[in-house]
């Protein structure tokens, strides 16, 4: 899942590297480290294993350092926080004759403040630096099978990452995430914080590029993917506790997935010890009836359904009234699909909505039509107010474009994401997960980049 984006992230990084490394190495500022190249998704390790690997590489004097990951996001805060600061620093540095004269204690205090500061920040690196050469080394030794590559650099004198060093590589990852299905407001906010993030940095090694730009693009993706919104689980059990059904219809255009999803999600719930009910809506299509029959029939669920060509409305209004009557906790109501573009078909939608008033309308998209699902995605929360979206097939959708954008498009959650054909097919989508599947190493994704 997700390998094309992974391949785009991490090619941005090591176009970065190059390009700055190249310019370094015309202004005869750099030499060659002991120590192998940082690999992209190194950074994204899953947490235990960095613990496991910084537990057998410990050297007595870092057993008090904090998780790797405390220290990301520490740096980060820190790296934002001390922009103001630099800035007043580098004041500082351009004129300390100036203000010497004028108020040579504060200034005294401040440099002294200053230098202190840069002391604490130099070991804290030194550390840092250390635990990373150390794994550099290791990386190197596992490199003998020719998983790592290349050198690693450091800078004699510290260069600064500019606005020139990444127009044309975000240009270029723009491009790359537009082709790759992501939606175009997507991939400029993807660009642009990645810009923001990077532009100004400070680097004294070439793997602080990699690493920079790794953290960069996981902010960014972060910032895109969490849409806050309704977890369905989290309605249904309030629901549930008073006693009323959870009503949800799915809506979306012929062959998302709509009626695969709810035989997945019947099962889902009934064993999470609910008992849902189906209302057999679509009753459009021909064979449509008997294949939502067959679903319920093979989760075990009850079915409402009515005859071919009657009133869809009438079906869903019929199955919310059965679970009130027999207690239960949710109805699932399968409808047509529809092209967005079919004003008849979407008044019906309109209709079915209005009369069986759903607490959530989740719009079912096929993860592998990319940005047609993004586009369908917006133009049923037009005319309809959907609460959230499903996508299927992501198991089948190496691009993940619909993935990234669909939830940021219409701000709207992203509540499951089909990854199959069977029953136990579905998963509740996770934002955190997502980001994981994306920056977690992936030796096949890493291997081909
Ligand atoms: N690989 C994969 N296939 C899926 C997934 N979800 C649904 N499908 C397949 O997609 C096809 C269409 O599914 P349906 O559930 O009939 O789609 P629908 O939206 O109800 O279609 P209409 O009723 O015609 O609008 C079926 O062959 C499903 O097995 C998924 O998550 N992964
Ligand atoms: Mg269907």
């Amino acid at each position: 899942m997700f390998d094309s984006l992974k391949k785009k992230f991490s090619r941005t990084s090591e176009k970065l590297e190059e390009e700055l490394v190249e310019e370094a190495k015309n202004e005869d500022n750099i030499e060659e480290e002991t120590g192998g190249r940082f690999s992209f998704f190194s950074f994204g390790r899953k947490k235990e294993e960095k613990e496991e690997e910084e537990e057998e590489n410990l050297l007595p004097e870092a057993e008090e350092e904090e998780s790797e990951k405390e220290k990301k996001s520490r740096f980060w805060s820190r790296s934002k926080d001390d922009d103001d600061e630099d800035v007043e620093e580098e004041a500082e540095e351009e004129a300390p004759e100036e203000e010497v004269e004028e108020e040579p204690e504060k200034e005294e205090k401040k440099s002294r403040f200053w230098s202190r500061n840069k002391d604490k920040e130099e070991d804290k690196e030194e550390v840092e630096e250390e635990k990373k050469s150390r794994f550099w080394n290791r990386t190197k030794a596992e490199s003998a099978d020719g998983e790592a590559t290349g050198g690693m650099f450091s800078f004699v004198r510290e260069k600064t990452i500019q606005e020139k060093h990444v127009e044309d590589i975000l240009f270029e990852l723009e491009m790359e995430l537009l082709q790759g299905d992501v939606a175009m407001e997507v991939a400029t906010e993807v660009v642009e914080n990645v810009k923001e993030n990077l532009v100004g940095k400070k680097i004294k090694r070439s793997n602080d590029i990699t690493e920079y730009t790794f953290y960069a693009l996981k902010d960014a993706v972060a910032e895109i993917i969490d849409i806050p919104g309704p977890s369905m689980t989290e309605m249904l059990e309030e629901k549930a506790a008073k006693g009323e059904p959870l009503v949800v219809m799915f809506v979306g255009i012929n062959g998302t997935g709509k009626t695969t999803t709810i035989g997945k999600l019947a099962n889902y719930y009934l064993k999470k010890g609910y008992t849902p009910v189906i209302a057999a809506s679509d009753t459009f299509r021909a064979g449509a009836i008997e294949q939502v029959t067959y679903h319920a029939d093979n989760v075990g669920v009850k079915i409402i359904k009515h005859k071919k060509g009657s009133d869809p409305a009438a079906v869903a209004f019929d199955a919310v009234e059965h679970a009130r009557a027999q207690g239960k906790e949710l109805v699932l109501i399968d409808t047509a699909g529809r092209m967005q573009t079919n004003t008849n078909l979407m008044d019906e939608m309109k209709k079915i909505k209005r009369v069986s008033k759903p607490d959530l309308v989740i719009f079912v998209g096929d993860a592998i039509t990319g940005n047609d699902a993004t586009e369908q995605a917006r133009k049923f929360n037009e005319a309809i107010d959907i609460d959230g979206v499903i996508l299927t097939k992501a198991d089948a959708d190496s691009k993940g474009g619909a993935s990234l954008s669909i939830g940021y498009v219409i701000k709207k959650p992203i509540l499951f994401l089909g990854v199959g054909q069977g029953y136990d097919d579905i998963m509740e989508y996770d934002a955190d997960w997502m980001l994981d599947q994306l920056f977690s190493q992936d030796e096949e994704a890493v291997d081909e980049t």
